[in-house]
C-alpha cells in the first residue's frame, strides 16, 4: 500500500497531463436558439478549453485522435523545444486516428499564444480544432478582469453546415484563401460581452481564421494596445483599428469608460466599413471607479536576445504567385514546371522559385546567429507570415525604418500586396523551423519553407 501511495505521489509530482481529444462535435456556430452546427472540436468545444500555465511553467497535453484523419498540435508563438513543434512532416509523424501523442514542453515566455491543428490545417482549423493558450506572467497587471475573445471566420452553406464542398478549392488558395460569410466570437454569432462602468479588463484578443484579416477597435472606448502576438509593448491607444492577420494576437487594456446601460460595437473595419462583431454591453450598476490610473504594462512577458546588425546573415524569402501574380513557373518535386501543372498539383504559390518543396531550407543558421530576412510580398494579396519556434523584429518596411524595431516582437507579420519587409531575430532555438503563410490555404498552396537552426 505504501509502495503505491509512494508511487502515485511520484506521478503527481510530474504535471499530470491534459487531455486534448480531436473529435467530431456539434457547437453553436448559429447562436444558442438555432440547431447546432457539426465542427470539429477538441474536448467538444470550439474554441478548444483554455490553456493556463505560469511562466517557466511546463505544459503537459495528451493528444488523442478521434478523427478520420491524421493530426497534430502546433503551439502558435510559444519558444518550444523543436521536437514538440507540432510539425507533421517535419518535426514529428502524424498523429494516426484512434492513436495519441504526448506533448511536454517549457513554455519560457508570458502572453497569448494558441494552439491548432497542424495538418491539413486549412480543413482542421477551419472546422474548429484551437483554443487559446495563455502563459501568465509572474506579476500580472492590475486588472479586474479578463475577457478573450477569439475571432474566426465559417464558410456555411444555406443550410448552415460548414460548406465541405470547397476545402481545398484551388481558386481560393489562389485569391485571399477560404474566406468565409460568418464570424463568430469564441465560437457564437456576435453577442454581448456583458461589462460594468469603471472595469478595467484585459482583452485577449485571437485571430483563429484561416485567411480572413480583421482590423478591430472598441466603440467610444480608447482601448491601448497592452501587447503584440503575446509581447508586451508600453501601452498606448491606437489612431486606426488594430489589423490582426490570421494567428495574430493582441492584448489591450479596456478601461470601461462607458454609462452604465450602454451598449458599445467591437467594430471590424479589415474590408469594409466598420461593422459589429459584438457588443459591450454595460450593465446599470455604478461605475465601480470613476478615474483610471495610466494602463499598466504587462511587464516582462519575454527576454528575445538583441540581434546583432553588423554582420547578420542575409536571406531574401521572395513569395510568389496566385491569381493575377503572373507566376510562370517554380520548382515542384525538383523539376520546373508551368503553372499548368503547378496547379494539377495544387500548387499556386512560391517561395524563391519553389513550389512547396522542403527538401531544402531557406536558411541555414548556426545557433546564435543573428538572421536578417528580406521579405518580398511579390503577389496581389496580403499574407500572414509566420515564423515558428522564434520571435522577431521588423526592421523596416517598404524601405522605411520601423520606429517599434528592436523593441516589438512578433511570431507573424501581416504583409500587404507589393510590400517589402526586413525581418531581424537571433536563431537561438535549435531545430527546424517551419516559416509561412498563416492563411492556411495559401501555406498549403505552395507558400512554405523552414529555416534550419544549429
Ligand atoms: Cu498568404
Amino acid at each position: 500500500m505504501l509502495g503505491l501511495v509512494g508511487c502515485k505521489t511520484r506521478v503527481d509530482a510530474r504535471t499530470a497531463p491534459i487531455i486534448l481529444n480531436a473529435a467530431p462535435a456539434t457547437a453553436p456556430v448559429l447562436g444558442e436558439l438555432e440547431a447546432p452546427t457539426e465542427i470539429w472540436a477538441y474536448n467538444g468545444q470550439t474554441p478548444g478549453p483554455v490553456l493556463r500555465v505560469p511562466r517557466g511553467g511546463e505544459l503537459a497535453v495528451r493528444l488523442e485522435n478521434g478523427l478520420a484523419q491524421d493530426t497534430s498540435i502546433h503551439w502558435h508563438g510559444v519558444r518550444i523545444d523543436n521536437a514538440m513543434d507540432g510539425v507533421v512532416g517535419m518535426t514529428q509523424d502524424p498523429v494516426t486516428p484512434g492513436t495519441g501523442f504526448d506533448y511536454r514542453f517549457a513554455c519560457p515566455d508570458a502572453g497569448t499564444f494558441w494552439y491548432h491543428s497542424h495538418n491539413r490545417s486549412w480543413e482542421q482549423v477551419a472546422r474548429g480544432l484551437y483554443g487559446v493558450l495563455i502563459v501568465e506572467e509572474p506579476e500580472p497587471p492590475a486588472v479586474d478582469r479578463e475577457v478573450t475573445l477569439v475571432l474566426d471566420d465559417w464558410r456555411l452553406d444555406e443550410a448552415g453546415a460548414i460548406h465541405e464542398a470547397s476545402f481545398g478549392a484551388l481558386r481560393d488558395w489562389a485569391h485571399a484563401g477560404r474566406i468565409g460569410n460568418w464570424v463568430t466570437v469564441n465560437g457564437k454569432p456576435p453577442g454581448d460581452f456583458p461589462i460594468r462602468a469603471g472595469e478595467r479588463i484585459r482583452l485577449r484578443v485571437l485571430n483563429a481564421a484561416t485567411a480572413r484579416i480583421f482590423a478591430i477597435a472598441v466603440e467610444g472606448h480608447a482601448a491601448q494596445v497592452a501587447a503584440l502576438d503575446g509581447f508586451a509593448v508600453a501601452p498606448y491607444a491606437p489612431a486606426e483599428s488594430v489589423l490582426l492577420g490570421p494567428g495574430q494576437r493582441v492584448d489591450f487594456v479596456l478601461d470601461a469608460t462607458g454609462e452604465p446601460g450602454g451598449r458599445y460595437a467591437l467594430l471590424d473595419d479589415a474590408y469594409d466599413d466598420p461593422r459589429p462583431i459584438g457588443f459591450f454591453a454595460y450593465s446599470d450598476e455604478a461605475p465601480l471607479r470613476e478615474r483610471f490610473d495610466a494602463a499598466p504594462t504587462l511587464g516582462e512577458t519575454r527576454k528575445p536576445a538583441a540581434p546583432d546588425l553588423s554582420d547578420p546573415l542575409r536571406s531574401d524569402m521572395i513569395v510568389a504567385g496566385g491569381a493575377m501574380g503572373g507566376l510562370g513557373q517554380a520548382m515542384l518535386d525538383g523539376e520546373m514546371k508551368g503553372m499548368r501543372e503547378l496547379a494539377q498539383a495544387g500548387r499556386v504559390w512560391a517561395v524563391n522559385g519553389v513550389a512547396g518543396d522542403l527538401d531544402k531550407p531557406l536558411l541555414s543558421a548556426r545557433l546564435g546567429r543573428t538572421v536578417a530576412v528580406r521579405m518580398v510580398n511579390d503577389t496581389r494579396w496580403p499574407h500572414a507570415m509566420h515564423l515558428h519556434g522564434h520571435h522577431f523584429t521588423v526592421l523596416s518596411v517598404d524601405g522605411t525604418p520601423d520606429p517599434a524595431a528592436g523593441s516589438v516582437w512578433r511570431d507573424t507579420h501581416l504583409m500587404m500586396p507589393g510590400e517589402e519587409a526586413e525581418i531581424a531575430f537571433v536563431a537561438d532555438n535549435p531545430g527546424k523551423w517551419f516559416f509561412h503563410c498563416h492563411m492556411l490555404g495559401h501555406q498549403a498552396g505552395g507558400m512554405r519553407t523552414w529555416i534550419e537552426v544549429g
